[in-house]
Parts: C-alpha cells; sequence; structure tokens
C-alpha cells in the first residue's frame, strides 16, 4: 500500500467529531458518528459494496452476498471515548476499505463474500456498555435492558436510535448473519508498545486479558462547608477518594491495573458536603484470579474505611470478561501469511473479543510507537498504517480468497 493513498483516505475522517484539543468526541448516534455513518456509505459504494444496517445498528460493506456463504468478516469501530484518538477504531474500517482496493488492483477473485463492519457503541463511551452492537448481536445483553441504557442527559438507546429512523424495537440476536460468518478479522491500533519493541510494524493478538467495570456508589450525608464540625461529618468525598488510592494500591500488589476516570459529586457544590459521590472503576489483570483478587481486597478496604467514615459504600459490576483467547489456528495461519509477523496479549477490550466466542476471530495489530491511547496524542506513522493495510490484504486473501 502507497503510503500517501493511505494518507488520504485517512485524512478523510480527520474532521469528523474533532474537539480544538485534537481529541474526538464520536459518541454512538450522535452527529459525528452519522457522518462517519455516511462517510462508511460513500466508501461503500464507490467500491460497489451493498451496503446494510443490522437490527442493533451496526453497518455493513459486503463484497459478495454474505447469504449464501461462509463469509470472512473485518471492519472495527467508529465511535471513541471522550477526547479519544484518531486512530482506535476508524484505523480499522479505513484499513478494510483500503485492503479491498489492494486486493482488486491484485486481481482478486473472492470465493468467500468479504465484509467490513463498523460495530456500534464499541466504547460504550455514551451508554456505558463496550462493544454493545457486538453484545447485541451475539445475544451477551437483553435487548429490554439494551434499549433503557441512557447516556448523560437521560436519553436512552431506543430513543437515540428512534431519532436517527432506526427501529429500536428488533435489538437482539443476530443469529442469521453470525451463522453465515467463517472468521472475523479485526485490525486495530496497538495499545501499547510491544510492537516497537519487536521492531515490527504489525503484529497477530493471541489473547484479550480479563478486564471489567464496576459502579461506585459513596452515600454520605450532605452539610454546609463551612459550618459542620468536622467530628460530625459524614462525607463520601472521603471514603471515595481512599477507594482510588486503595484501587491503584491492590493493583499495583497483584500484578493488575485499576483506573478511576469518571466521577459524579452531587451536588457538586464548593460550600456543600456532597451526599454523594458515584464512580466507575475499570480493573484488569493478566488472569482472572488477579482481577478477582484486586476486586476482593478493594472491597473489605472500602466497607471499613466507610465505617470510619461514617458514610455507605456500594460497588456494582456493570460489565466484566474474562480472558480470551483467540483462535490459534487462525492466529498462526495469519502470522505465518505475514511472514511470521510477531503474536502479543493486550490489555484493550474490544468487538473481536465478543466475537471470539461465536466464529474463529483474530486481530492484527498496527505499532503504535509511543503506546498511548485513549487520549488525543494517539498516533501511528503513515507507513506502520500502510504495512497494516498491506497486512490485512494478506490475510483476507489466505482467507477468502
Ligand atoms: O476499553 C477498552 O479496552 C477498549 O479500548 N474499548
Ligand atoms: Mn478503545
Ligand atoms: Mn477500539
Amino acid at each position: 500500500m502507497d503510503t500517501s493513498t493511505f494518507k488520504r483516505l485517512w485524512e478523510e475522517l480527520h474532521d469528523i467529531g474533532r474537539t480544538e484539543q485534537g481529541g474526538y468526541r464520536r459518541y454512538a448516534w450522535s452527529e459525528a458518528d452519522l457522518a462517519c455513518r455516511n462517510w462508511f456509505r460513500r466508501q461503500a459504494e464507490r467500491r460497489d459494496m451493498e451496503v446494510e444496517s443490522d437490527r442493533n445498528g451496526n453497518l455493513y460493506a459486503w463484497w459478495g452476498t454474505w447469504r449464501t456463504g461462509e463469509a470472512v468478516l473485518t471492519g472495527s469501530h467508529f465511535d471513541s471515548v471522550p477526547d479519544g484518538g484518531a486512530y482506535d477504531g476508524p484505523l480499522g474500517i479505513v484499513s478494510a476499505f483500503l485492503a479491498v482496493d489492494v486486493l482488486r488492483e491484485q486481481g482478486a477473485r473472492p470465493r468467500r463474500p468479504i465484509g467490513i463492519a463498523a460495530f456500534t457503541e464499541e466504547e460504550g463511551a455514551r451508554f456505558g456498555v463496550p462493544c454493545l452492537g457486538t453484545r447485541l448481536m451475539t445475544g451477551a445483553i437483553d435487548p429490554e435492558r439494551a434499549r433503557r441504557l441512557a447516556d448523560a442527559d437521560g436519553a436512552t438507546l431506543g430513543q437515540a436510535m428512534e431519532e436517527n429512523n432506526a427501529d429500536a424495537g428488533v435489538l437482539g440476536p443476530d443469529t442469521e448473519r453470525l451463522a453465515h460468518l467463517a472468521a472475523f478479522v479485526e485490525l486495530h491500533i496497538e495499545q501499547g508498545r510491544a510492537l516497537d519493541a519487536e521492531t515490527a510494524p504489525v503484529g497477530v493478538a493471541d489473547a484479550i486479558r480479563p478486564h471489567g467495570r464496576w459502579r461506585l456508589t459513596f452515600t454520605g450525608e450532605g452539610n454546609h462547608a463551612g459550618t459542620t464540625l468536622l467530628p460530625d461529618r459524614c462525607d463520601p468525598m472521603l471514603t471515595f477518594a481512599f477507594t482510588v488510592l486503595a484501587a491503584r494500591k491492590e493493583a499495583r500488589l497483584a500484578g493488575g491495573v485499576a483506573t478511576v476516570g469518571r466521577a459524579e459529586i452531587d451536588p457538586g457544590a464548593t460550600n456543600a458536603i456532597p451526599g454523594r459521590v458515584r464512580a466507575w472503576l475499570d480493573a484488569r489483570a493478566p488472569d482472572e484470579a488477579t482481577l478477582g483478587q484486586i476486586l476482593t481486597g478493594l472491597e473489605s478496604k472500602m466497607h471499613e474505611r466507610a465505617g470510619r467514615d461514617g458514610t455507605l459504600a456500594a460497588i456494582e459490576t456493570e460489565t466484566q470478561t474474562g480472558t480470551v483467547e483467540f483462535d490459534p489456528a487462525l492466529r498462526d495461519r495469519l502470522a505465518t501469511a505475514l511472514g511470521g509477523a510477531p503474536t502479543l496479549p493486550t490489555g484493550a477490550g474490544h468487538d473481536a473479543g465478543v466475537l471470539a466466542a461465536h466464529i474463529p476471530t483474530a486481530m492484527l495489530f498496527v505499532r503504535n510507537r509511543t503506546g498511548v491511547s485513549h487520549a488525543p496524542a494517539e498516533t501511528a506513522t503513515d507507513d506502520d498504517c500502510a504495512a497494516g493495510v498491506d497486512a490485512l490484504a494478506a490475510a483476507l486473501r489466505e482467507l477468502a480468497c
């Protein structure tokens, strides 16, 4: 793939959902998401690929008709975390269209249908459940629960879909399409720096480490910041602050990671002791036992501290994903097809992680020299991205031609 060809298509998405700080705010069913969807449709039309949207709001472009065969699907997601980078998600979709171009320039005549997917709400940034589009597709979430998921303004997924003329009444498993998928290969920017150490532009994933999201609620007594004596306070902010530090310590001691990047303080007044603090914990570990150890240790220390603060603390699991082992035969077949590409695990969740329980699934990672992701500074070189397109074309050729 010629780097300038990659750059030209890549830059078509540059301004969609971009903030002044240079990050992206592309939330499911938002204006930015619709602009990405329209871009997707134009790319498909330019390539005479049939476009369809499934019952869950996932978009597909097809080279060949999937209903007749065992299709090979690639693709990723458009949506971002707040102020996320440009590459996490969109790189997999742009690379997929360019990989189709490479195959066609090579005169490939696929014996299987090839599809490109844009899965909805992978980050869970708007409705709180990551990989929502593939969880719905595979029956991993109750459609009624999904319909009622609400964003920060109280708008539900159902309402957001209806506003965009998408029928939220049909959300649910997509068994027919799943039954016609022989494999799914997702190309994604690496979220880490392992490939830089390997001096390899592209790697093949072997596993996704266990991870999850927990909602923390700390309840105390709202009161006056100036007139309430310290011994008389039941301040949930103290319990919250302690819990954030305890999460970090439990993770460090156990060999995992824990993050609290989002909190809501009620009422959020400078001169009032808060009545309630809600926060979200993201914890990940090399294995499920370690992840469990982090949560157990944290929960007991959190309650012990709440007792001292005179507050109440609660922890609720929002999503939890065990270790995902990608199909070893597919992993090795692609690593060989890519000339012996390195294989590596990831600590990041992906739609591929959801689909891996249903169909043979693989991921290709494109080198990220700084490892930064979920931040405006996320980047990959055009050369490495072009190498990623060639790798994806080779993978599709190996599986579909
Ligand atoms: O949060 C994740 O691991 C992924 O980037 N959605
Ligand atoms: Mn992400
Ligand atoms: Mn992603």
